[in-house]
C-alpha cells in the first residue's frame, strides 16, 4: 500500500451550483473527474491532518465507486479518520447530524438530491463544513477556481475498503469506521419529538402511508415509522433504496410522487401520507384528500412548534427562501420573532442557524428544517407532522384550515419550463431584468406594481452579498411573481417561475389553486414572453 501522486487536467464546468457539483454519471465516469473535483476541495480546505471526515450518499448509481475513490484520496491527504455509512450510505440529514455529533472537520455528500439516477441518470457532490451544512458560496467559488488550475491528485492504491457491515478499518495511517446509517440520526429525533404520543397515536389504528421512492429514506423511515414508533409493517412503501431510484424521479411533489397521491386520494385513504426525495431532505405532507403546500407546511408548523418538546421554548425566528411564499412571515409577525428572506439554497441559512437568529427554515421546493442540523431533514418534518397530529388530535386540513382562518391564505404555485435553451433562456432573464426600472407603479391586468427587482442578498451574519438570486415582480396588494433559473439541473436549463397571491377572505380559502393564480400566471406569460422564448406553450411540471 503506497501514497501517489497522479498527474491530471483540468475538466471545464466543475462549479457547484445550488447545491454541490451534479453532472451526468457519464461525466462522473471520465478518469480523473471526481479525483480532480475531491482534489480540489482538499486544497481548499487547507491542511486536514489529524481530522474527521464523514462520507456516505444516496445510493444512487456510481455511489458504491466514488466512496472508494475518496476513502482513497482521504487516506492520502493525512485524514485521521473517516466515518462512512454501511454500505457507502447516509441521507443528507443523517450526514449533517454525524457531522456535527462527532465534531467531524465536514463531509462529504454523494447525492443528486431530487434528480434521477441510474447509469444515464445524475450523479452529485458536495462538501459540508464543520457546522454540519453545506460549503457557503465563499467555499464553493474558491474550490471551483482550483478546479481550473490543477495539475494532479493525491490517492492511497490501498485495496477496497469492505462496507457491508459496520467494522474498523485501516486505510494507511487512517482509520475508516464504517457507521449504522440510521442510529445516530433516530436518537436526535427522539430528543426532539414526542415518541410516547406518536406510539399511542399508532397504536389506536392511526394509518400512515410513508413513499419512500425508492431512495435513501427507506431505511430511516422503517427504522424509525415501523421499528421505533409501532406503525404497522407496509406502513413505508417503495423502502428499498435502488441504484436508478426504480426509474423514478426521487422528487416528493404532487407530480412525481403520484402513486401516493393516488392512495391518498382513494375511499379508504390513509390518515396521513408523506414522501422524502433521492437524499432523504425533502418533505411532501399529504393529508387525507388533502394536498399542501411546502410553504404552508413551514407556517403551521412554526405557529404549532411549541407542541413538540424540541421546540417547546419557543423560536428564535423564521427564514425561508426568497420564492417561498409568505405565509410563514405573517406567523413570524404575530409571533413577534423575525422572519428572514434567503437566496434558494440551504446554505443560505447556515449562518443564522449558527447565530442563533433562526430556529425553523423553509423552502417551497419541499424542504425544510431546524437549528438541529445545518441541512433540510425530510423525516424531521414527517415526524414534527406525525408529532402535531399526535397532540392536538386533529387532520391535516382540519390544522391548515384553521391556519387560513387564523392568517388568511398565501395561493402559491411553482410553474417548471424544463430542459429549455440555455441561451433561450438566460436572454429571457436578461430582457425581463431591462424591463424592471420601468415596472413600478405599472398597472398589470387588475394589479399594480409596487416594485420590480433582482433580489440581491446581504448575509446579516458575515456581510457576504449574492446578487442576481431571481427577479421579482411585487403588487401593491402584496401578490407576486418571481423568476429564477435553477442551479440544480444537469440538461439545458430549467425556468421556475412562482407565482403567490394573498387572500385574507375565509370565504374564498378553498379554490382551485391553478384558478386563484390565474390573472398572475397570465401576467407572467405577458411580462416574461415564456411560451417565445422557451417555446413552449405550458409548464413540463406544476407544484
Ligand atoms: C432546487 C430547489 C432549492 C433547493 C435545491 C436543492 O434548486 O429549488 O430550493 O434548495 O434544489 O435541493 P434549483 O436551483 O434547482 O431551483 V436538493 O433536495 O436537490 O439538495
Ligand atoms: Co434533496
Amino acid at each position: 500500500m503506497s501514497l501517489q501522486t497522479r498527474t491530471t487536467l483540468p475538466f471545464p464546468g466543475q462549479r457547484p451550483g445550488t447545491s454541490g457539483l451534479r453532472k451526468k454519471v457519464t461525466i462522473f465516469q471520465q478518469p480523473g473527474y471526481l479525483e480532480n473535483f475531491v482534489q480540489s476541495v482538499f486544497d481548499t480546505l487547507g491542511d486536514c491532518t489529524g481530522q474527521t471526515l464523514v462520507l456516505g450518499g444516496d445510493g444512487r448509481y456510481y455511489n458504491r465507486v466514488a466512496v472508494q475513490t475518496i476513502l482513497r484520496m482521504a487516506a492520502a491527504h493525512g485524514y485521521a479518520r473517516v466515518l462512512v455509512g454501511q454500505g457507502g450510505i447516509l441521507s443528507t440529514p443523517a450526514v449533517s447530524c454525524v457531522i456535527r455529533k462527532y465534531a467531524a472537520m465536514g463531509g462529504i455528500v454523494l447525492s443528486a438530491s431530487h434528480n434521477p439516477g441510474g447509469a444515464d441518470g445524475d450523479f452529485g457532490i458536495k462538501y459540508n463544513i464543520a457546522n454540519g451544512g453545506p460549503a457557503p458560496e465563499s467555499v464553493t467559488e474558491a474550490v471551483y477556481q482550483r478546479t481550473t488550475t490543477i495539475s494532479s491528485y493525491r490517492i492511497s492504491d490501498g485495496e477496497e475498503i469492505d462496507l457491508s457491515t459496520p467494522a474498523t478499518h485501516q486505510l494507511e495511517q487512517m482509520v475508516v469506521q464504517v457507521i449504522d446509517p440510521v442510529a445516530d440520526y433516530a436518537e436526535l429525533m427522539q430528543q426532539l419529538f414526542d415518541f410516547d404520543a406518536m406510539r399511542a397515536l399508532f397504536a389506536s389504528g392511526f394509518r400512515m402511508c410513508f413513499d419512500g421512492m425508492h431512495a435513501v429514506s427507506g431505511p430511516y423511515a422503517r427504522a424509525i415509522l415501523e421499528g421505533q414508533l409501532g406503525a404497522p409493517e407496509g406502513t413505508v412503501i417503495n423502502a428499498v433504496p435502488l441504484e436508478d431510484f426504480g426509474g423514478h424521479h426521487p422528487d416528493p411533489n404532487p407530480v412525481n410522487a403520484a402513486q401516493l397521491i393516488a392512495i391518498m386520494a382513494a375511499d379508504d385513504a390513509p390518515d396521513f401520507g408523506a414522501a422524502s426525495d433521492g437524499d432523504g431532505d425533502r418533505n411532501m405532507i399529504v393529508g387525507r384528500r388533502f394536498e399542501l403546500t411546502p410553504s404552508d407546511s413551514l407556517a403551521v408548523l412554526a405557529a404549532n412548534a411549541t407542541l413538540a418538546p424540541g421546540y417547546r421554548q419557543g423560536l428564535a425566528g423564521i427564514a425561508r427562501s426568497m420564492p417561498t411564499s409568505r405565509a410563514a412571515d405573517r406567523v413570524a409577525a404575530a409571533l413577534g420573532i423575525p422572519c428572514f428572506e434567503t437566496p434558494t439554497g440551504w446554505k443560505f441559512f447556515g449562518n443564522l442557524l449558527d447565530a442563533g437568529k433562526a430556529t425553523l427554515c423553509g423552502e417551497e421546493s419541499y424542504g425544510t428544517g431546524s437549528s438541529h442540523i445545518r441541512e433540510k431533514d425530510g423525516l424531521w418534518a414527517v415526524l414534527f407532522w406525525l408529532n402535531l397530529l399526535a397532540v392536538t388530535g386533529k387532520t391535516v386540513r382540519q390544522l391548515v384550515d384553521e391556519h387560513w382562518a387564523r392568517f388568511g391564505r398565501n395561493y402559491y404555485s411553482r410553474h417548471d419550463y424544463e430542459a429549455i435553451d440555455a441561451r433561450a433562456a438566460n436572454e429571457l432573464m436578461a430582457s425581463l431584468r431591462i424591463k424592471l426600472p420601468a415596472l413600478a407603479g405599472r398597472d398589470l391586468g387588475n394589479y399594480v406594481v409596487d416594485y420590480a427587482d433582482d433580489f440581491a442578498y446581504t448575509d446579516p451574519v458575515d456581510a457576504s452579498v449574492s446578487k442576481e438570486q431571481g427577479i421579482r415582480i411585487v403588487m401593491t396588494d402584496g401578490s407576486r411573481i418571481v423568476f429564477r433559473l435553477s442551479g440544480t439541473g444537469t440538461e439545458g436549463a430549467t425556468l421556475r417561475v412562482y407565482l403567490e397571491r394573498y387572500e385574507a377572505d375565509p370565504t374564498y380559502h378553498h379554490l382551485l389553486t391553478q384558478q386563484a393564480l390565474a390573472a398572475l400566471i397570465l401576467i407572467a406569460e405577458q411580462v416574461a414572453g415564456i411560451s417565445g422564448w422557451t417555446g413552449r406553450a405550458r409548464p413540463s411540471v406544476i407544484t
